[in-house]
């Protein structure tokens, strides 16, 4: 009975802890916003965050972009489209490390429209 009282307390102070970091709210594109181009990806964080994966999924399948920001924790990343995009619907997915190690992920979206 104690020890599952303890396992719970532990699972609430994990989950808080992953909760309590900020997630990439502020991006560019805006999330659900819709542009005629997009000259860049970026992405702010509150604290500073190692993004080990982000992928640009478009109409026609996966984007390739180039990461200006290597792979240091920062509060602002940036990556570059490798092609101009075309219309459609386009998702960014991301993963990453904070500097305490929780690991991190998110998603945000964005119309091409010309
Ligand atoms: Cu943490």
């Amino acid at each position: 009975m104690k020890q599952n009282i303890l396992a719970g307390l532990m699972m609430a102070t994990l989950a808080t802890g992953a909760l309590a970091h900020s997630k990439a709210e502020d991006t560019t594109p805006v999330h659900e916003s819709t542009a005629t181009t997009v000259e860049a990806i970026e992405m702010r964080f509150d604290d500073p965050m190692r993004v080990t994966a982000i992928t640009l999924t478009g109409p026609e399948g996966d984007v390739e972009i180039e990461r200006e920001t290597g792979m240091d924790a920062v509060t602002e990343f940036r990556a570059l489209p490798s092609v101009d995009l075309p219309e459609g619907n386009y998702t960014v997915d991301w993963r990453g490390l904070s500097l305490d190690g929780h690991p991190m992920q998110g998603t945000f979206g964005f119309t091409v429209a010309n």
